[in-house]
């Protein structure tokens, strides 16, 4: 409530978020979450909570009137549909250059990703948080995120039977007789719920493609992990659909959070004001990087240093299908859920996860998502003319991710005969480049931050989220932002609370 006072205050329920709750709860501290996104309780007319991947409605996008799916276009005919303002679970926030998709809502990107659950080879790890020692990394604390997260793999003589993983052998095909490593990959997908889906025993969720607009069953989200175990402790709120807007010392010690109480069309209802002792900014990587840039710039915290904003990177994401040839067919019925990569990191700077595409219909298209190591990263500026905080991303920057990319599927292509698919991003246009999935930077550990996320300026001031990891992860990101904020969490409850 208005004026209300708190001990820790966290900003957003994603990942980072969500592993400070549940600690500081547990080591006796009262925690209040404010998540801009709605709690996603409640279903909606069609009695399910989340709209499916296939037939986007007023639930699938944050605040937009015309959906802007990843894939626009399908066989020509282009996807996007008219849909009414609400405060959706996906969204798409373009800058100049990039276009970033999110997740929006209590659970924060765990309501819509792919639950690609991936530990980075530990040779790679010193590339990726360099400041970071990996021995208590790999020792304790990516075990320790893995546990939390539930992330399991799967039964691997299932998937070599199943129906709805013949996109993912195909891949494992094509990867293999060009050479490249094939790796499986852990989710945190619930395999047995999986395998009562595909004997028809349960209702469908990944086997009916549900996953970027939201799993209705089977997909541990964070709702089910880490923010059910701090609800258990008693001591944690969360205020969905309340957007933070300010973060300024407080004449009294501690902060004043100011706080707009949105409705689901996006429209202000009330702004309130709280004192916080101390607060976690863990908006994701673009929302803290743009709070913390505009607060630096407009004087409510300009005591944050030069690092603010910088260091951005989009995991080197690009993506692209191939046409197979009609004896490679990669099945109608096809798990949303990836559970596999083809590695050619060392060689060409390139992880695919080899995605799937739920359309119900056989289309013989294999479908990637490449993480890339691409050497770009890009800044967050304050625009006092417009009021926004702008992204300094080029979108002829991702060309070295296609290059990247390129390594692994002009070699494979040129093995099957095949080609890229050219219908999917736009007429003609085979790579996926203007936008990503894995947002990361923007307020770099020890730079913008101490080595363990205290926000340099500020006593009482943290960062907890992907905006800490310097722009790529070599894989896919959550469960590296996990390990490193059940790292740091763990270091300030011990000295700061
Ligand atoms: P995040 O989860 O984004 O949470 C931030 C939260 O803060 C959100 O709920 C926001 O609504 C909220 N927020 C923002 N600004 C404010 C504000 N001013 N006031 C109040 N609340 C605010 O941050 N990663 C993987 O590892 N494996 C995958 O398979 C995978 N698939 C993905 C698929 C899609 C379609 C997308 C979009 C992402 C995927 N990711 C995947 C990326 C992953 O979800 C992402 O790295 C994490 O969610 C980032 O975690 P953070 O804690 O940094």
């Amino acid at each position: 409530p208005d004026g209300s006072q708190v001990r820790a205050l966290v900003v957003g329920t994603g990942y980072g978020g969500s592993v400070a709750a549940l600690r500081l709860a547990r080591a006796g501290v009262d925690v209040h979450m404010i998540e801009m996104g709605t709690a996603w309780d409640t279903a909606g007319p069609d009695g399910k909570i989340f709209a499916n991947t296939t037939t986007p409605d007023y639930r699938s996008f944050w605040l937009r009137t015309r959906t802007k799916q990843p894939l626009s276009q399908f066989l020509g005919f282009p996807l996007d549909k008219d849909v009414p303002r609400y405060t959706g679970i996906l969204d798409a926030e373009d800058f100049a250059g990039i276009t970033v998709y999110q997740g929006r809502g209590i659970g924060g990107g765990s309501l819509v990703n792919g639950g690609m659950a991936v530990t980075p080879l530990r040779e790679r790890f010193p590339e990726i948080l360099p400041t970071v020692d990996p021995a208590e990394m790999y020792a304790t604390y990516y075990p320790r995120a893995n546990a939390g997260l539930g992330v399991t793999s799967v039964d691997t003589a299932w998937w070599e039977s199943t129906d709805a993983y013949q996109y993912a052998r195909v891949g494992r095909k094509h990867a293999q007789r060009s050479g490249f490593p094939f790796v499986f990959v852990p989710n945190v997908y619930d395999w047995d719920y999986m395998k009562q889906e595909a004997a028809g025993a349960v209702p469908k969720s990944a086997l009916a493609g549900e996953v970027i607009y939201g799993n209705n069953h089977g997909k541990k989200s964070l709702q089910k992990t880490y923010l059910a175990q701090a609800a258990a402790t008693g001591r944690v709120t969360v205020s969905a659909l309340h957007r933070v807007t300010s973060v300024t010392p407080a004449a009294a010690g501690g902060y004043t959070v100011a706080i707009d109480q949105i409705d689901t069309t996006g429209a202000v209802l009330a702004s309130k004001t709280v004192r916080a002792d101390r607060v976690f900014f863990a908006a994701g990587s673009v929302g803290t990087s743009k709070l913390l840039t505009r607060l630096k710039a407009t004087g409510a915290l300009p005591a944050l240093n030069e690092h603010i904003g910088k260091g951005w990177g989009d995991n080197g994401n690009v993506m692209c299908g191939r046409a197979n040839h009609m004896w490679d067919p990669t099945g109608k019925l096809q798990s949303a859920m990836p559970t596999a990569g083809i590695d050619n990191w060392d060689a060409g700077g390139a992880f695919a996860e080899v995605a799937p595409l739920p359309t119900g219909i056989e289309t013989y298209a294999s479908f990637y998502l490449s993480i890339t190591r691409t050497p770009r990263r890009a800044e967050f500026t304050w625009n006092p003319a417009t009021g926004r905080v702008d992204l300094s991303w080029d979108r002829a920057w991702k060309q070295t991710s296609v290059d990247m990319a390129k390594s692994i599927f002009d070699k494979i292509n040129a093995k099957e005969g095949t080609v890229y698919r050219s219908d999917l991003f736009g007429a003609y246009k085979i790579w996926g480049d203007h936008l990503t999935y894995h947002p990361l930077g923007g307020a770099v550990l020890d730079r913008a931050t101490d080595n363990h996320g205290r926000l340099h300026g500020y006593r009482g001031l943290y960062v907890i989220d992907g905006s800490l990891v310097p722009g790529n992860t070599s894989v896919n990101p959550f469960v590296t932002i996990t390990a490193l904020a059940e790292r740091n969490i763990e270091r300030i409850v011990a000295e700061d609370f």
